[in-house]
């Protein structure tokens, strides 16, 4: 347990459009486990109160809300707000809300996500949805919704955010970004990329740790999942995805997408699942050296 002169970052994790696979993906972390996340001191002597999380959290109803509002108000610019999904504008809360107004009117997400992220110490937005849209604002997106930073820019929310991307994200992706936050600090602008993205996960593409890269650079492609081979044909979007799922593997280094015979579909780019569909065919319009001449 954290001792009493243990420094508290108070979390608030709101959930949004989402399937919920960002919670259960990080509630699986490893090493740490989640109860050292949650509970124990995962940093010496700091540790995280995760005030409000609904699909863990024992209480429910005005209780819980009560305690998110008072940690809100409170805490100012002192709590961590991590947003789990898209956000759907549409509407006034008929697509998504997160407890009632005075008159027992449902609060819409967008504007808990506004109102919060405007106080928060920094935003993690948590996952493909939460970061760029992801499967809630694909095509024809008839919530309308939109990413933590778009609703930002939109509204003039200046918070420091961070994207997680990842369908669902990797849980070592949020652990270690929420030990580094608490050892360092927020991130320095040169340690995130252009879309706000810790470089120290998404600075390199799939495609460039792949141990099939030698089939690549070989031409030797695979003609179904089950051959050896690289899947490039078949639709692998490793060459477009950001991610280092083929050095760090999932399940606590169990395995990942293209070692255990799929493929990369792209589930942490910013384009999913629009722009990397259809997801078992060839990505045909970007050029790839030793590539081209002989695919496109
Ligand atoms: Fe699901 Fe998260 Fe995908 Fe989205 O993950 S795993 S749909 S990124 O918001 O819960
Ligand atoms: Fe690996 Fe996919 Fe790149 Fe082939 S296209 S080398 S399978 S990441
Ligand atoms: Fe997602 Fe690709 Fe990583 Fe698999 S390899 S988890 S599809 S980014």
């Amino acid at each position: 347990m954290a001792n009493r002169k243990s420094q508290e970052y108070p979390v608030i994790w709101l959930q949004t459009a989402t399937c919920t696979g960002c919670s259960v993906s990080v509630l699986n972390t490893v090493s740490p486990n989640i109860k050292t996340v949650l509970v124990d001191e995962v940093i010496p002597s700091k540790h995280v109160n995760l005030v409000f999380q609904a699909t863990v959290m024992a209480g429910a109803g005005e209780l819980v809300i009560h305690a998110m509002e008072d940690t809100w108000h409170k805490k100012k610019g002192g709590y961590v707000l991590v947003v789990e999904g898209a956000i759907p504008t549409l509407g006034k809360g008929q697509y998504g809300s997160i407890g009632e107004d005075k008159d027992g009117k449902p609060i819409a997400i967008a504007s808990r996500v506004e109102a919060m992220g405007r106080d928060a110490l920094a935003v993690i937005a948590l996952g493909t949805c939460a970061s760029f849209g992801g499967i809630p604002a694909a095509q024809p997106n008839p919530t309308k919704c939109v990413s933590v930073a778009q609703l930002f820019k939109s509204k003039n929310v200046a918070t420091p955010l961070i994207n997680l991307p990842g369908c669902p994200p990797h849980p070592d992706w949020f652990v270690s970004t929420v030990a580094s936050v608490l050892i360092g600090g927020l991130p320095k602008a040169s340690d995130l990329d252009e879309l706000l993205r810790p470089k120290a996960f998404y600075g390199h593409l799939i495609h460039e740790n792949c141990p099939r890269r030698a089939y690549y650079d070989e031409q030797k492609f695979a003609k179904k999942l089950s051959d050896p081979g690289c899947l490039y044909e078949l639709g692998c979007k490793g060459p477009v995805t950001h991610a280092d799922c083929a050095t760090r593997m999932w399940n606590h280094g169990t395995n990942w997408c293209v070692a255990s015979g799929g493929m990369c579909i792209g589930c942490a780019s910013e384009g999913f699942p629009d722009w990397v569909s259809p997801l078992y065919q060839k990505t045909a319009d970007v050029k790839l050296p030793n590539i081209a001449q002989k695919v496109v």
